[in-house]
């Protein structure tokens, strides 16, 4: 059956899209839409026509996977060029979200009727790319050039409400989104409203809008070709005819289509979507109904996990060791939800209502009733242990058990529980209301089912899930360990602190090591190693990490660490000198190092890891590992995670210095995985 068909009621013609699952517009949809039109447009007994579509939403875009192949005609461009050439009232009837090109189909309509649960949005910027389809040119001529750019350079969807206000929507419908929709186009022949074209209107913008609008995101869009793309084409907009605006967008979005960044952002788009697809589960996989949730440990972690759960309607119950404890875990989250307020995310009422599905309790039998059990307590194996022992007397044979252990192992707590198979890891990441990662760590006897709902709850509270398998810091931390420990070594080499800082910095991550290290709390990291051998981490490394916390220099909570927090953040000269004693402790040699090896040992020690983490089976597949490390630790989306970075930047090259590295380090860390020694080969066979 076609993908688009049309039927005629009464004097109106309704264009109907079914492409599942989100009506994305291929070529089917552009030639079906194309062919439509054509005809009705010239079908006498027509007066108006209506686009609608069958299944969960309005087209959600262009169909992502058709960039980079040879495009087929008709593009989207040439379909808009077509529907601003009818007579005829066009009318959008929009359900769900109407999405990039979906929402430039709309805004080739003449009105837009939407139900009051959608929302449109222009979201192009975060597959690292503009709106190509006219978007810019038409948004700024309907709502001004400064709505348009929030819309366009923030990349999140709108509701019909927020619509409706700025003048996007026309109509809201209430019930039968069809049926109001036909009797809105009734209305709309009876007064012979007219065709209402975008192209004709002029585009408002406020003096130095663009200017200032570049200097608004600057921060934010830090890296980001895309955004900076989208000012320049509204400004076009606003100071070019219609016709050259969109040859301008064109031209845009085609630089933006072929370039690094954006293959990196639809590289993470799918990869994000690949994560939840894991061998040996389908529809048919039974799952756990979990409708109550406790949660053992009222600190941070425990209430920005509990948090995940209130927020999206579950009944939660927090464990503390005592009435105390759990009246301040209670009162720590009702904090979190003020500053949230306070922020202008959340209103009072929503708070209250979140509150009142929280129980704060110190008794275990409380816990009986739950379907889920996360566990955040002290990272300590004894005491991960006692829980499950006192769990094993309560909860009943289906209760999943979850640990949101960060480096411990998963097999060894599981061995305790009454039902090894209903234990799993749930690694959620600080802050871990915030955070859009779940780890969610399988062990070896963990039952499928659980993994299932375990996949099935992370996308229930927002958050993207990857599945691990256990290992010292399953994907996530154990990639980080690496990174912490060659950034580690190259300050007792000579690097500054604070170069070392600003080249990760400028690489895209959010912050530098050890700034991230001082906001974190350096002594969680020296506690955790305290346990270790030497054997299993470079004791070097982390000499002046140790020395600092041995001074009750612990980072920012103290007002010193790597840095010094007087008011303003300084190079801790402590720092400096603990380097050089421990350089001259260990034997390194001090000397000059450039920024190129700093950022390289760093990322390539990321990259290595990475690939091993995945040849030895603990992540499924590369792309997880990209994902992991994106949403985990930001590293810049721009650059797709490790592993596809990697392959941009030549898997040849990276060997060639890891060789480099392993000549003046030793090969103790610097030995390259088995899968990017292949890949290298395999590169080179490809470009023989
Ligand atoms: C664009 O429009 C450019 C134009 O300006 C100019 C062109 C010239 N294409 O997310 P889900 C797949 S750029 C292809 O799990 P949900 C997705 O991979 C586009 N495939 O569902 C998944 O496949 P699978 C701008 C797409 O309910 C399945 O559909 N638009 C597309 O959680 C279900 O997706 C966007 O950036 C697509 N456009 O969320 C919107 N969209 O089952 C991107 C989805 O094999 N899409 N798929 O894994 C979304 O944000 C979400 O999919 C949506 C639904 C909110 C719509």
């Amino acid at each position: 059956m076609s993908v688009v068909t049309s039927r005629i009621e009464n004097n109106i013609s309704i264009i109907t899209i079914d492409n599942p699952p989100v009506n994305a517009l291929s070529h089917a949809v552009r030639q079906g839409l194309s062919d439509e039109l054509k005809g009705v447009s010239k079908n006498d007994d027509v007066a108006a026509i209506i686009i609608i579509c069958n299944g969960r939403t309005f087209c959600a875009g262009a169909d992502i996977s058709e960039f980079g192949k040879p495009p087929k005609s008709p593009g989207l461009p040439e379909l808009m060029a077509e529907m601003d050439m009818i007579e005829k009232p066009l009318v959008a009837a929009v359900h769900g979200t109407a999405l990039g090109g979906g929402f430039e189909l709309t805004l080739c309509c003449h009105y837009r009727v939407m139900e009051s649960a959608a929302k449109v949005g222009l979201p192009e910027v975060n597959l690292g790319l503009i709106p190509g389809a006219g978007g810019t040119q038409r948004l700024p001529r309907l709502i001004g050039a400064q709505e348009a750019l929030d819309m366009i350079c923030g990349g999140k969807p709108i509701s019909a409400k927020k619509a409706y206000e700025i003048g996007i929507a026309d109509h809201i419908s209430k019930e039968n989104l069809l049926k109001e929709t036909i009797k809105y186009t009734e209305d709309l022949i009876k007064e012979g409203k007219p065709t209402k074209r975008l192209r004709d209107l002029d585009v408002v913008a406020a003096n130095d809008l663009f200017k200032e609008y570049r200097k608004k995101i600057a921060h934010k869009s830090r890296g980001f070709l895309a955004p900076f793309a989208a000012i320049e084409a509204v400004q076009a907009a606003s100071e070019l005819s219609f016709d050259q605006g969109v040859a301008f967008e064109r031209e845009k979005f085609k630089e933006l289509v072929s370039s690094p960044q954006s293959k990196a952002q639809r590289h993470l788009f799918f990869s994000e979507r690949a994560a939840s697809k894991i061998p040996g589960i389908d529809k048919t996989t039974p799952i756990r109904d979990v409708k109550k949730v406790a949660i053992i440990g009222g600190g941070l972690m425990g209430c920005g996990i509990a948090i995940n759960f209130l927020n999206n309607g579950f009944p939660v119950t927090l464990l503390e060791v005592s009435a105390d404890a759990a009246t301040a875990a209670k009162e720590k989250i009702e904090n979190i939800y003020r500053s949230t307020i306070k922020k202008g995310r959340m209103s009072e009422d929503q708070m209250n209502s979140s509150m009142a599905l929280l129980t704060a309790s110190d008794d275990y039998n409380d816990l009986s009733a739950s379907d889920l059990i996360i566990e955040a307590v002290f990272e300590d194996m004894a005491i991960k242990k006692q829980v499950i022992n006192n769990l094993n007397k309560v909860t009943d044979e289906n209760a999943i058990i979850a640990t949101n252990t960060s480096f411990l192992d998963i097999n060894e707590i599981a061995e305790g529980a009454a039902h090894p198979e209903n234990v799993i890891g749930l690694h959620f990441f600080s802050p871990a209301h915030i955070m859009p990662l779940l780890e969610i760590v399988k062990t070896d006897k963990s039952d499928i089912g659980v993994i299932a709902t375990a996949l099935k709850l992370a996308k229930s509270i927002g958050k993207t899930p990857v599945v691990s398998g256990v290992c010292y810091g399953f994907i996530a931390n154990r990639m980080s360990s690496c990174y912490g420990r060659e950034a580690g070594l190259l300050l007792l080499e000579g690097a500054p602190v604070d170069r070392i800082d600003k080249t990760l910095y400028d690489f895209g991550m959010p912050m530098g090591m050890f700034s991230m290290l001082d906001m974190a709390g350096i002594d969680i990291g020296v506690m955790a190693r305290e346990k270790l051998s030497s054997e299993e981490y470079d004791e070097r490394a982390f000499s002046v990490h140790a020395a600092l916390v041995k001074s009750g220099q612990k980072g920012k909570k103290t007002g010193a660490g790597f840095y010094k927090y007087n008011g303003d953040k300084t190079p801790n000269q402590r720092v400096a000198e603990l380097s050089a004693e421990m350089a001259d402790k260990y034997g390194v040699k001090r000397r000059d190092i450039t920024t190129k090896e700093i950022e390289e040992r760093c990322i390539f020690a990321l990259i290595n890891e990475g690939f091993k983490i995945v040849e030895e089976g603990i992540a499924l597949r590369a792309s997880d590992v990209d994902v992991v490390y994106t949403l985990g630790f930001g590293f810049p989306r721009y650059r797709g995670g490790p592993l596809h970075y990697a392959q941009q930047l030549g898997f040849t090259y990276i060997l060639k210095r890891m060789k480099e590295f392993a000549k003046t380090q030793g090969d103790r860390w610097w030995a390259p995985s088995k899968m990017l020694v292949k890949l290298a080969e395999e590169e080179r066979e490809e470009n023989v």
